[in-house]
């Protein structure tokens, strides 16, 4: 019989970043250049059981019930390392990940991937983590599974310095919020691949555009006058700052050399959309992150009319409100 702690599943879901993270100082312990600010959704969840394997001479991966192999099982190995060191532990495990997130969707899970594995691999593995430790232990898996340990509104902080200083310096935590009523139209424009990963794109972007030093500066600016905006429980605030935001963050990519560009004739014609909507009074601001398709943050009782004013030239669309944060399922560990 395995002892009580061997065996557990968690379940978290994918944050939208209002002020991105788009850049890193250290690759290796995935410290981002700048602090970003996120809300986490209540749809498309990720349940991960990460289950001990004492006899297991490597560690088994299956995603939606399909084998993992190549760079997902190397990354998902990788991280068990990391949680196997912190335990003292060096059994190998099972993991067994199922996204909600409709196939083909064109939206990406490794955030909630990544935290749903770090509470799940760090129980299983006999670990109590407190909130924060929780947080720097998912950033390792991917940098916005940081702020998908936490419900609502988080803010991952960039932290200060290098290697063990900047490690334990950068995590997300919750962010105070004002009474905002607010939902996010997910406008799916092209559910295909990416052409590069954002983890090049944003090396890339590091390393050759001129525009980036700029965006950094006016990210920490936006950060600022996004935190004031959710307090008050300003929407069209909110809205606004993060629609320039994600802007500039493209701005950035499309200065890169070679350019990165995700955007594509048909999520102009979404934000074209959009604009339009402002124009008739309705409070709708878009958002876009490593891909083409765009998010559109309104009141609730609004996201009915936005959905049907974006659906001509989009393949799907869903309607997202605030979610929870990472949760083991109870009764799941044992
Ligand atoms: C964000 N994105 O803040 C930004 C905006 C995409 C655009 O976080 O290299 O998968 O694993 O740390 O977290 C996507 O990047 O990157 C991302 P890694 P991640 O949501």
């Amino acid at each position: 019989m395995l002892p009580e702690q061997l065996c557990a599943t968690a379940v978290a879901h994918p944050n939208i970043a209002l002020i991105k993270y788009w850049g890193k100082r250290d690759e290796q312990l995935v410290l981002p250049a700048a602090d970003s600010l996120s809300m986490t959704l209540d749809v498309f969840s990720t349940t991960t059981t990460v289950r001990l394997d004492p006899a297991a001479s490597g560690d088994h991966v299956t995603l939606n019930g399909a084998a993992a192999t190549g760079e997902p099982h190397r990354r998902v190995a990788a991280f068990l390392d990391l949680v196997r060191d912190r335990a003292g532990r060096s059994e190998a495990a099972v993991v067994d990940t199922r996204n909600t997130v409709p196939t083909g969707a064109g939206l990406a899970s490794s955030a909630s991937g990544f935290a749903a594995l770090a509470l799940a691999a760090s129980a299983a593995y006999g670990l109590t983590l407190r909130d924060t430790e929780l947080s720097r232990l998912a950033r390792r898996g991917s940098g916005s599974a940081s702020r998908s340990v936490f419900g609502g509104f988080a803010l991952w902080r960039a932290g200060e310095g290098a290697g063990a200083e900047g490690d334990m310096s950068s995590y997300a935590e919750p962010v105070p919020v004002g009474n905002l009523d607010v939902s996010l139209v997910i406008a799916v424009v092209d559910a295909g691949p990416k052409a590069i990963s954002s983890r090049a794109a944003m090396r890339r972007t590091v390393d050759t555009s001129p525009l980036y030093r700029p965006w950094v500066e006016s990210s920490r600016a936006d950060l600022d006058d996004m935190r004031g905006a959710l307090e008050r429980g300003d929407l069209e605030a909110v809205g606004e700052i993060a629609e320039r935001n994600a802007l500039g963050m493209h701005a950035t990519m499309l200065a890169a050399r070679p350019a990165v560009r995700y955007l594509s004739p048909a999520t102009l014609t979404v934000l074209d959309s959009v604009s339009q909507l402002r124009r008739d009074g309705i409070a709708a601001y878009a958002t876009m992150d490593a891909g083409p398709n765009v998010k559109v943050l309104c009141r609730s009782s609004d996201a009915e009319r936005v959905v049907r004013a974006v659906r001509s030239g989009t393949s799907q669309t869903f309607v997202a409100r605030l979610g929870p944060g990472a949760s083991l399922r109870p009764g799941a560990v044992g």
